[in-house]
């Protein structure tokens, strides 16, 4: 089953690509078939992913113990050589077309250097073609894969991409890529690129030489790609059948965090609707124990595929990857748990989330892996009038194969009554509403005017660590709206919960019987110790 979805990366087939033709070189991919230890070679290359660190280490052992000197490359070599280098012969550091041929010099020579890194980055010119003839076809669902670009213009701080390619994002020629997809056999393959549309101007003239050649491909690209709908219609015509795009969040304030903020959560339901009318399928990823996601986010991020049809979920845990701004933060906030990285895969928590236990979140995510590949939700995601039916259907059987692997989960039980706090409250009344008084009148009126004439609306996230509900509200409040707040705050207690925190800085205007009723609840009372606190209570009593 997993087959059907796992394609080959073009690390090692390019490594391949670049080593002297005299030279025998053979390729195992340990994800498809066994390594076989006693193999007669002069020179082991080991790659692999953070996560596959400690496993790349053991294989180095074997080979090193029958004294065959191994060189490792890779994204996690690249971040920590000097760790890296404890367990092998040499470390290329970064990309290797610019070293890899003096490696070999300098091994035939017998004279290794610790270390290998390339002074700048290579140019996207000429590289050779990956040889895809060195891998076993039949164990991948593709091993059509083609690399145009490298990098990525953006800088998301949980993404090695940028720290391993400097910021930089180069193109390959177009004429290179097209004379290369030429030579594949069958109508299909996948860009690995991070972010394919990442040059807009590089991404148009792609996908106009690639449509005469009439194949289908999948590819992964920024939600920024959905805002260029001559680019999208281009991508479609192209033979673009399926995207992975990373939604991450349901939240700006995480989005925010992680230096995010181009995707903007109120267009997704519109740009995943403008990907789907071409129908492109949409494999989402979306990351869970970001700092203001709350017990409530695994419902809510499965729900919002649900609704806007999302065919593959892909839910990850943060992970914070050595080299990126997110492990050093999280490290210097002394939040990470280990350093054992084979836990460091995306779906472990390694780290302390701040408005959850580490339990919640690693329950919470298995609850929605296997949730999400329940029959009623593929049912609900898949069933539309698209084309692809089939492809939609059969990718969901093979993701739900793996679904079924992690462990058991639950949804927390403060999940639900979180998200019907969030809801909006309409206002019924709002002839008596009173303008709230203090510095910012003017501010205020402009605010209620713009954006919340007759609503309140809630924003509250739980802190499971304090055991404390935090409930920001914004807008006005009538009798209706304080009655309702009274009555979803009831609803939210829970015999977790400690303490609420009322935020009302944001309420431009209240009716007299709201206030009234709000005291009368004992909810503007402002000590500590009670189970309510009110923070910047309203300052008119009237
Ligand atoms: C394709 C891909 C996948 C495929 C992998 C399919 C497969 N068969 O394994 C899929 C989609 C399944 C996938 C999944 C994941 N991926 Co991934 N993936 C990629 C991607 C986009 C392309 C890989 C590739 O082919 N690159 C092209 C080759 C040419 O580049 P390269 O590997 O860097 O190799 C060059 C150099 O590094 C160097 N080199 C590398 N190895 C070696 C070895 C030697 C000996 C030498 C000399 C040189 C050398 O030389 C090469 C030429 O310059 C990369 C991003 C990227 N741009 O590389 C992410 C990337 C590798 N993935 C990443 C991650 C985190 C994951 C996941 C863990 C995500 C998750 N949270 O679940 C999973 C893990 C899956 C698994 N169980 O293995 C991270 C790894 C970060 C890290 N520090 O480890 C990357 C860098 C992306 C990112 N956003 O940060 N991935
Ligand atoms: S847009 Fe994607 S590839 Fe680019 S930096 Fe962000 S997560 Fe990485």
């Amino acid at each position: 089953m997993i087959k059907n979805i796992w394609f080959a990366r073009l690390t090692l087939t390019t490594l391949a690509a670049l080593t002297p033709s005299n030279i025998d070189v053979k390729i195992t991919d340990e994800n498809v078939e066994p390594i076989d230890f006693e193999e007669d070679v002069d020179l082991v290359g080991v790659t692999g992913m953070m996560m596959h660190a400690p496993r790349a280490y053991e294989i180095a052992r074997r080979f090193r113990q029958r004294e065959i000197p191994v060189v490792m490359g890779g994204p996690h070599a690249s971040s920590l050589p000097l760790e890296a280098k404890q367990h092998v012969d040499a470390v290329v550091i970064g990309e290797a077309e610019n070293v890899w041929g003096g490696l070999i010099e300098d091994f035939k020579k017998g004279c290794l250097k610790p270390f290998y890194q390339a002074p700048s980055f290579c140019s996207m010119e000429r590289l050779p073609f990956p040889r895809l003839d060195l891998l076993h076809k039949d164990a991948y669902m593709t091993i059509n894969c083609v690399q145009t670009t490298r990098g990525c213009p953006h800088q998301c701080d949980f993404c090695h991409v940028t720290h391993f390619f400097g910021k930089t994002y180069r193109c390959r020629p177009v004429d290179e890529v097209i004379e290369e997809v030429k030579r594949l056999e069958g109508d299909f393959l996948v860009f690995i690129d991070d972010n394919i549309a990442g040059n807009r101007r590089y991404a148009k003239e792609l996908f106009t030489r690639l449509k005469p050649l009439k194949k289908k491909w999948a590819s992964q690209a920024s939600m920024t790609l959905t805002r260029d709908p001559e680019l999208l219609k281009l991508a479609a015509e192209s033979g673009c059948v399926s995207l992975f795009i990373g939604i991450e969040s349901l939240s700006s304030e995480n989005l925010k965090d992680v230096n995010k903020s181009f995707n903007q959560v109120h267009q997704f339901e519109e740009a995943i609707k403008a990907v789907h009318d071409h129908d492109i399928l949409i494999v989402a990823g979306l990351i869970f124990g970001l700092d203001h996601d709350d017990e409530g986010v695994f419902e809510k991020t499965l729900r919002f595929c649900e609704r806007n049809r999302i065919e593959l979920p892909s839910f990850f845990i943060l992970t914070p990857l050595p080299g990126t701004a997110l492990f050093q933060r999280m490290e210097s906030e002394g939040r990470l748990l280990h350093k054992d990285w084979s836990q460091y895969n995306g779906a472990t928590v390694v780290f302390k989330p701040r408005l959850m236990t580490e339990e919640t979140l690693q329950r919470g995510f298995n609850w929605a892996c296997k949730e999400g590949y329940s029959w009623g939700s593929i049912f609900k995601r898949v069933c539309h009038p698209q084309q692809r039916f089939v492809t939609r259907v059969l990718s969901n059987i093979a993701y739900r194969s793996i679904a079924q692997r992690t462990p058991e989960g639950y949804l927390p039980s403060l999940s639900r009554i979180l998200q019907r706090m969030n809801d909006t409250i309409p206002l019924q009344n709002t002839r008596d509403l009173i303008q709230r008084v203090g510095e910012k009148i003017a501010e205020k009126k402009l605010l209620i005017g713009q954006k919340a004439a007759d609503t309140l609306k809630l924003y509250s996230i739980y802190n499971e660590r304090l055991k404390t509900l935090f409930v920001r509200l914004e807008g006005s409040m009538d009798r209706d709206g304080a009655r309702e707040l009274v009555e979803r705050l009831k609803g939210a207690l829970h015999s977790n919960i400690q303490k609420v925190i009322l935020d009302f800085k944001d309420v431009g205007a209240f009716s007299s019987e709201a206030v009234a009723l709000l005291s009368r609840k004992g909810l503007l009372q402002t000590e500590e110790g009670r189970l309510w606190i009110a923070v910047n209570p309203p300052g008119i009593l009237g």
